[in-house]
């Protein structure tokens, strides 16, 4: 069975501090959707430089950003998970071009009003873009500041209308081994599965982010749409998602599939529980150098104020 590399495996110096842009193919990160982006971003076609042209979004700024320095375009784009690409945290920015993400669409159904396939130009229309610059709390116990793209889950749960007995929301990634190859890998149970409570999808911070540095999506970032819950585990924030399902039922999810003992369906980020093989009291900013050292994990991710609501009543400890 995969077991994660906790921060004790974590090879030192930080391996993405070796990689430069020139390490890695930009045409082909970078072949992409302009097109589908077109109905909600103004494009801008970028003179001749030596970096392909691509979309830039425009996007409003949000109160939500926390001011922390983002990490570099580089280290987002090349310290990755995305276990469909491989184990290894540079196998999914060498890997992903080989996936297709244009045409997309995204099969939404189960307990909602409108259920139906609808395209990703569908699943943006009407759906402000925001930048949201959130911090980012893998349970292996790294973190980035992340500037993503993206809308608010509960705008598109709005528009499809989510029925009065609906208590969670499942999510699917895109299940397609010949451009996956960590899919012929079958001890994940594919394809990677993901959920939320409804109140946790509803609240303001959760988002479906479709790029990041004002540009869209990466294909090693889960291009052309994935989630972002800023308070929860990374584990929880699913990647290039083709199902959208309102369940009465909390759903199974991938990690609490494979390994339940070392991952809860709640994931909320807690210094005070520890991962079964290592602490969750500290972790190690990408990038931040050797010198930095570690910094301390915050409670819910730092999010605490916009969160520790939803679990009022409920053992903090549980939710793992
Ligand atoms: N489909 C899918 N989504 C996924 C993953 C994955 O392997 N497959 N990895 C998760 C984990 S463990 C983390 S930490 C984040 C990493 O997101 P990033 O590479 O954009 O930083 O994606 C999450 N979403
Ligand atoms: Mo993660």
């Amino acid at each position: 069975m995969p077991r994660r590399p906790g921060p004790g495996t974590t090879r030192a110096p930080d391996p993405t501090s070796d990689l430069k842009w020139s390490d890695v193919t930009p045409e082909r990160l970078w072949l992409g959707r302009r097109d589908v982006m077109a109905g909600a971003a103004a494009l801008l076609a970028a003179p001749a430089l030596t970096r392909p042209a691509f979309a830039r979004i425009e996007a409003a700024p949000s109160a939500l950003s926390t001011d922390e320095a983002p990490n570099t375009f580089e280290e987002i784009t090349n310290y990755n998970n995305f276990y469909e690409f491989g184990w290894e945290k540079t196998d999914p920015a060498r890997n992903a071009h080989l996936m297709t993400t244009d045409p997309w669409s995204i099969t939404i159904d189960g307990l909602v009003e409108r259920p139906g396939v609808y395209d990703l130009a569908d699943v943006m229309k009407g759906q402000p873009l925001e930048e949201r610059i959130y911090r980012f709390r893998c349970v292996e116990a790294w973190s980035m500041v992340i500037p993503w793209i993206g809308f608010q889950l509960s705008g598109l749960l709005e528009r499809v209308g989510v029925q009065p007995g609906a208590k969670y929301v499942a999510f699917e990634t895109l299940h397609r081994p010949n451009e996956m190859p960590g899919q012929y890998r079958t001890a994940i149970r594919w394809p990677y599965r993901e959920g939320l409570r409804i109140d946790e999808a509803m609240n303001p911070l959760t988002i479906l982010a479709t790029g990041l540095y004002g540009k869209e999506m990466p294909k090693q970032n889960g291009a052309p749409i994935r989630l972002v819950v800023p308070w929860k585990y990374g584990f929880k924030s699913i990647k290039s998602i083709v199902k959208i399902r309102l369940v009465e039922e909390q759903p199974p999810t991938t990690w609490q599939q494979l390994q339940a003992g070392e991952y809860g369906f709640y994931a909320n980020v807690n210094p005070e529980v520890d991962h079964p093989r290592w602490s969750q009291a500290t972790e190690r900013r990408i990038g931040a150098g050797l010198l930095a050292g570690r910094q301390e994990t915050l409670m819910f991710n730092g999010y605490a104020d916009h969160v520790a609501g939803l679990y009022d009543g409920m053992d903090l400890r549980a939710l793992y």
